[in-house]
């Protein structure tokens, strides 16, 4: 026993201090290298790091120190997702300045980070929302506006009321700000959206033949979002006009049992047709009481299905009848065409609405071996069957004969397959003041104008009033609403809408390669080198916003000319949440452990071994005091251990066949469950090769032996590997040592057969290690089939074994 104290407390600081010095995780580019690009999701600075950031940065830590030993050249950057609401409250609240604010924040988490032992190189850090950083995101919007990527538009938008701004589609859970789960409201705006739609097949097929690497989960939950459905569209001639209806169906097979037509209520022809009927009061009355559904209703489909006749008639393309046209609260405006082909006798939501305003029922699909009467009908037949009253196509298959009747529509020109998804373009705009401002003018004489690229960055404004009253706050500072026309030079007026803190992350992975590169937002051949992200490690709740916005981004980018990439992330991992007390740790929950309060008490090292064993990395992690003990109690004992060898003087003997087999087998396992990311069972098999060394005394513990155990350690526990490492003499970091290779040559197993008696009579030889526990054996002995053969029915009564020869069964 060493009397030499573990003191994390002054140590990890020393270590990180010397890492900084000496500049070991400065990135470098070695084209003879390969390349891993290891990468965290950019925290929002909130003012204080969580245990939720913690375990997301150790996972990542391990990651980068590990392939930085395999010889890997590493990119392992860290960043600050720095614009954003709490920034803006914080200031309305307590009048300190947003940008003060979330400077200090940045300054205490990066304390933080540091303490905790991280391998970042910082020389790469940046904030979004310094302006040599949002100055690029600005010109790619004037480049997607261009393009036609970025439009304003008036439609129904996601409104919070809490946080006095809009929302993207992504940002509403459960009908719930993102933010503040205040529910959202419905309200008509004219906003500024990029055109995600306009990607949406190709988002959809790189999930297949791309994203390989990410959790399947997280692939089904783009897909769903972006929710394909394959159909028709079909137009039905306005009685009295010559313009059509579009509808989206993806039942075709169905239109020869169309007997009405459901609109969204604020599908443009809704309120036309009211007047052109004299229809307005009944028809506005209706809009009003639709627009009443709440979020929770909307969501489960438990509303009342209700509509009102809007006096218009238009003509089924397919038999010429003449349906009446309804406005329906069911039908979504954003989706398909907004409007709908009505078949209540195969659609249970038609038929009920059918059925609550006597509109007639039409049977055009017969199942087999019975006959819908739909006098006598119940509900809507939703299955296949046979096409019956179809014309042409009565008889046939109905599903067969769906390609038929899109060609034949298409033939007449009254549509044909169409394509719908359910993905929306991202709404970008925001009503705040700390975000980056869009870069457009509105003129009386020009109409709406792009700031000319050389004018970049447009900064925003450092003076300004944030009281949280008045609407969006760069309305009131008047010197930088009022600017001249870039156009025509006469006075214009700015946008005061700022861009989505969403619009910033969804590039800033590309930016890390070059983040000083002034001439683009990246350099392309820098992207080149080290795209994509060779691990992403994040949480799920970004799944189908960060995790979509960044990939679409990527391609934008790509067909701007800007870098030839078509996916940012090759591998991604979604660690699991941190818990206590049955609860995701958080502040409104009361249930906060601060990871300072932990890195004081039990050194770093501790808190990183703990986050990583308690639970594999996917899954989640709850928090309990045992644990960390337990984690203490294992770097003491990797202290004592090396310590008690260095003070028993260095061994120069060679190691046996045991301990050398034990050796190779635990470098091996560390290999590979690293590289699969099976952290906890990897530190699992380091604290049983301790306890090995231990069972066999120090004696016979060799150098080498002790060195894997610090180098396959050494990314979980850096300080103590690197402390104990100098222990042994070394005078260079653990880091610049190479991971061990293993001998497969050394793992063969010593086997004995161990003979097994069945009371008395010997029933079976089976081959064991000559290090299996005597449990191990009883195990492989009753999982032979001749034994279990002779022992079925029978109780076991003892079992009785000497070690490498005998297990003798009692039956
Ligand atoms: C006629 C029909 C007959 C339909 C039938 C279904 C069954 P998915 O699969 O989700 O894409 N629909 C189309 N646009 C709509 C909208 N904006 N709001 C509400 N409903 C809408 O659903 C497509 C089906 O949902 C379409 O096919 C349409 O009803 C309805 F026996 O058209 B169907
Ligand atoms: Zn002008």
């Amino acid at each position: 026993m060493t009397d030499r104290r573990y003191e994390p407390q002054t140590s990890e600081p020393k270590w990180q201090e010397r890492w900084d010095r000496e500049g070991l995780f400065k990135v470098c580019e070695d084209a003879a290298k390969p390349k891993h690009y290891v990468l965290e999701m950019l925290p929002y600075p909130s003012g204080r790091i969580h245990m939720g950031h913690v375990r997301n940065y150790a996972i990542g830590d391990v990651a980068a120190r590990y392939r930085m030993m395999q010889g890997y050249a590493v990119l392992h950057p860290m960043g600050w997702d720095a614009f954003g609401m709490p920034a803006e409250n914080a200031a309305i609240k307590h009048g300190v300045h947003p940008a003060k604010w979330t400077h200090d924040n940045i300054d205490f988490m990066r304390g933080q980070l540091k303490r905790m032992g991280t391998s970042y190189d910082w020389a790469r850090e940046f904030a979004t929302c310094d302006p040599s950083y949002y100055t690029w995101g600005q010109l790619i919007f004037l480049k997607m506006y261009e393009r036609g990527l970025a439009y304003k538009k008036t439609s129904l938008v996601n409104w919070c009321p809490s946080c006095a701004t809009v929302l993207a589609n992504e940002q509403v859970e459960n009908g719930q700000c993102w933010r503040c789960a205040t529910g959202v409201e419905m309200r008509s705006m004219s906003q500024w959206f990029f055109k995600i739609t306009a990607y949406a097949e190709e988002l959809l097929r790189d999930i297949d033949t791309k994203l390989e690497g990410w959790p399947a989960r997280v692939r089904t939950m783009q897909r769903d979002w972006i929710g394909k459905s394959v159909g028709a569209e079909i137009d039905f001639p306005i009685e009295g006009s010559t313009e059509s209806l579009r509808i989206f169906t993806t039942r075709p097979d169905t239109l020869w049992g169309v007997t009405f037509m459901s609109l969204a209520c604020d599908h443009p022809k809704v309120r036309a047709f009211a007047k052109a009927h004299n229809r307005v009061a009944e028809v506005e009355d209706f809009i009003t009481r639709a627009a009443t559904i709440d979020h929770d209703a909307r969501l489960t489909d438990t509303y009342e299905k209700e509509g009102v006749f809007t006096g218009a008639y238009c003509f089924n393309p397919a038999t010429g009848a003449r349906v009446p046209v309804y406005a329906a609260n069911f039908v979504l405006m954003d989706y398909g065409t907004g409007a709908v082909m009505a078949v209540p006798a195969h659609d249970q939501r038609d038929f009920e609405f059918a059925k609550k305003y006597e509109l007639p029922i039409k049977v055009v699909i017969q199942p087999e071996g019975a006959l819908l009467d739909s006098s006598t009908m119940t509900a809507a037949y939703q299955d296949d069957g046979v096409l019956a009253d179809s014309a042409a196509f009565t008889g046939q298959h109905n599903r067969a004969a769906i390609p038929t009747i899109n060609a034949w529509l298409r033939s007449k020109g009254a549509g044909g397959e169409a394509t719908s998804y359910k993905i929306k373009d991202w709404c970008l705009s925001r009503q705040r003041y700390w975000g980056a401002p869009i870069p457009i003018v509105y003129c009386d004489a020009c109409g709406t104008v792009p700031v000319p690229e050389k004018d970049l960055p447009l900064v925003l404004p450092h003076d300004v009033a944030l009281t949280g009253e008045g609407g969006s706050p760069l309305t009131q500072v008047a010197s930088f609403v009022h600017t001249p026309c870039p156009a025509c030079g006469k006075p214009a007026r700015r946008e005061t809408d700022t861009m989505d803190t969403f619009v910033e992350s969804s590039w800033y992975i590309l930016r890390y390669t070059s983040p000083a590169y002034d001439k683009a937002p990246v350099d392309p051949e820098k992207v080149k080198y080290w795209l994509p992200v060779d691990q992403y490690i994040g949480g799920i709740e970004h799944a189908v916003g960060h995790l979509i916005y960044c990939r679409f981004f990527t391609k934008v980018m790509r067909d701007l000319g800007m870098i030839e990439l078509d996916e940012p992330v090759k591998n991604l991992m979604t660690q699991g949440m941190v818990i206590k007390d049955g609860a995701k740790m958080s502040k409104s929950k009361g249930n906060v452990v601060d990871p300072d309060d932990m890195i004081v008490r039990y050194g770093a090292d501790t808190v990183r071994l703990f986050m990583l064993f308690a639970a594999p990395p996917e899954k989640d992690l709850e928090w309990n005091d045992k644990g960390i003990e337990g984690s203490y109690r294992f770097t003491l004992r990797v202290w004592r251990l090396v310590w008690g060898w260095v003070d028993a003087g260095a061994k120069k003997g060679t190691a046996d066949e045991e301990l050398l087999r034990w050796q190779h087998k635990t470098v091996k396992r560390l290999t590979e469950q690293v590289e699969g990311y099976h952290l906890n069972t990897a530190i699992a098999g380091l604290m049983e090769y301790v306890n090995y060394l231990y069972e066999i005394g120090i004696e016979r513990v060799t150098r080498v032996a002790l060195e894997a155990l610090l180098l396959t350690l050494s990314p979980f526990a850096p300080h103590l590997c690197e402390e104990l490492w100098e222990a042994m003499g070394h005078r260079e970091s653990i880091f610049t040592m190479p991971w061990p290779a293993y001998d497969p040559a050394c793992l063969h197993e010593n086997t004995v057969l161990v003979v097994v008696q069945i009371n008395g009579k010997l029933r079976d030889r089976i081959a064991v290690s000559a290090e299996a526990s005597e449990d191990e054996v009883k195990n492989l002995a009753l999982a032979s089939e001749k034994i279990a053969a002779h022992i079925s029915g029978k109780v076991v009564r003892k079992m009785i074994y000497v070690r490498g020869r005998i297990l003798n069964i009692v039956v």
